[in-house]
């Protein structure tokens, strides 16, 4: 007698091949499904054995066309025949079959994919991407970048300097505030609380007054916080500026009037919250008065993304012409910073990166900066 195992996709074709093999008498020992997984599924497909032999035992004619029970773990041994041992090298054939299957199917998903790897991304983009999701860059722009980077002509390979560059491309700066000697510039610092708005005013009074000689005067409209005032003046004594403390629209008008003959006038405002839109038009009536050429916008780089991106909205509504960056010394990666400067339509005019005035301040550059953000920050 011989015993012998057939698979085929149904159990009709199994039966098909028993016969052809063993003729009609063919005794079925055993039927089972394989592959019944949900892996083997995927992989080959749902299969059906059946364990035959030229005997009788089963005629074939009487074994159902479907699988009903699942296969049992050791089969009854038929005759003389270790039906054990026979199952024990069919399992471990089956298993190797399997994964020489699952093998070629994902190296054939691979290759229909044709250069395309992780999310349908580009292989040779995937270093960017990873490069730029490291660098702390939120997940939509690393992909928008990626996205970017694809279209450019490349030799084969994308090397860093490109990732650089397209950073770069991202950020537009405006250089230092131009101040046309005769001329009287009158900007404003806007922002949420604590992010050093009258810290830079300072270092930017310092700067140009001690340095580039400037005729320099200040106004500030914090008549909120009891310390604020104070904070002002001491820095306007200790450079010896003329300064302005205004509550309302006309006081504003005023002060402003007697500034005419200044180089520069820095306007210092009390940290407002992007969420209170009273607090947010009151601004915009101030600044409105102050007839402002430029206002930038005062944020602390050790913020969240969204909150950057949201605060950036807000403060729109004041009319804010140009962003300032600070705390840079203090912000674990600045990659973050990337969906800011994409989404916010600002031009970044100056970084801070310390307390000091006046030294720790310095107009915007984009390869700085661009070189700062793709440097991951690892924390320990
Ligand atoms: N590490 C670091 N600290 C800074 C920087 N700029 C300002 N600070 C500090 O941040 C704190 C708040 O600074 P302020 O200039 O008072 O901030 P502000 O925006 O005027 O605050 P409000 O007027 O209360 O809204 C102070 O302790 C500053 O010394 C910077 O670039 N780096
Ligand atoms: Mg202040």
């Amino acid at each position: 007698m011989e015993l012998k195992s057939f698979r085929a996709k149904t159990m009709q074709e199994a039966l098909e091949l028993v016969r052809h093999e063993f003729g009609s008498d063919a005794s079925v020992l055993h039927t089972r499904e394989v592959n019944s997984g949900v892996l083997g599924r995927l992989v080959g497909g749902r299969q059906v054995e059946i364990v035959a032999s030229s005997g009788e035992r089963t005629p074939v004619e009487s074994v159902r066309a479907e699988v009903s029970e699942p296969a049992s773990v050791v089969p009854a041994v038929h005759e003389d025949f270790d039906y054990r041992e026979r199952y024990r090298a069919d399992l471990g054939a089956e298993l190797a079959s399997e994964l020489g299957s699952l093998r070629q199917k994902v190296e054939l998903l691979c290759e229909s994919r044709g250069q395309q790897s992780n999310d349908g991304m580009p292989r040779g983009l995937f270093e960017a991407y990873t490069d730029l999701i490291e660098a702390d860059v939120d997940e939509k722009t690393a992909r928008e970048l990626a996205d970017q980077l694809s279209e450019l002509p490349t030799d084969g390979r994308r090397t860093p300097q490109q990732l650089r560059d397209l950073v770069v491309d991202q950020i537009e700066t405006t250089g230092p505030i131009q101040q046309t000697p005769g001329t009287r510039r009158l900007v404003a610092l806007v922002g949420p609380t604590g992010v050093g708005k009258t810290t830079t005013v300072a270092k930017l009074a310092a700067n140009y007054r001690l340095r580039e000689k400037r005729r320099v005067g200040l106004i500030t409209v914090d008549t909120y916080r009891v310390a604020a005032v104070e904070q002002l003046r001491t820095y306007a004594d200790i450079i010896d500026l003329p300064m302005e403390v205004v509550a309302t629209p006309r006081e504003m008008r005023e002060a402003v009037q007697r500034m005419t003959d200044l180089d520069l006038v820095l306007l210092d405002t009390a940290g407002r919250s992007p969420r209170d839109e009273v607090q947010i038009q009151e601004l915009k009536s101030m600044l409105g008065e102050a007839q402002a050429d430029e206002v930038h916008l005062v944020l602390s780089s050790t913020a969240a993304t969204k909150s950057l991106v949201n605060t950036a909205t807000r403060f729109s509504e004041v009319g804010t012409t140009a962003l300032m960056l600070t705390k840079l010394d203090e912000a674990m990666g600045l990659g973050h910073l990337l969906a800011l400067l994409r989404n916010c339509g600002l031009p970044i005019s100056y970084l801070t990166n310390g307390q000091n005035v006046p030294d720790d301040i310095e107009v915007a550059d984009a390869r700085r900066l661009a070189d700062e953000m793709l440097t991951a920050t690892t924390v320990a």
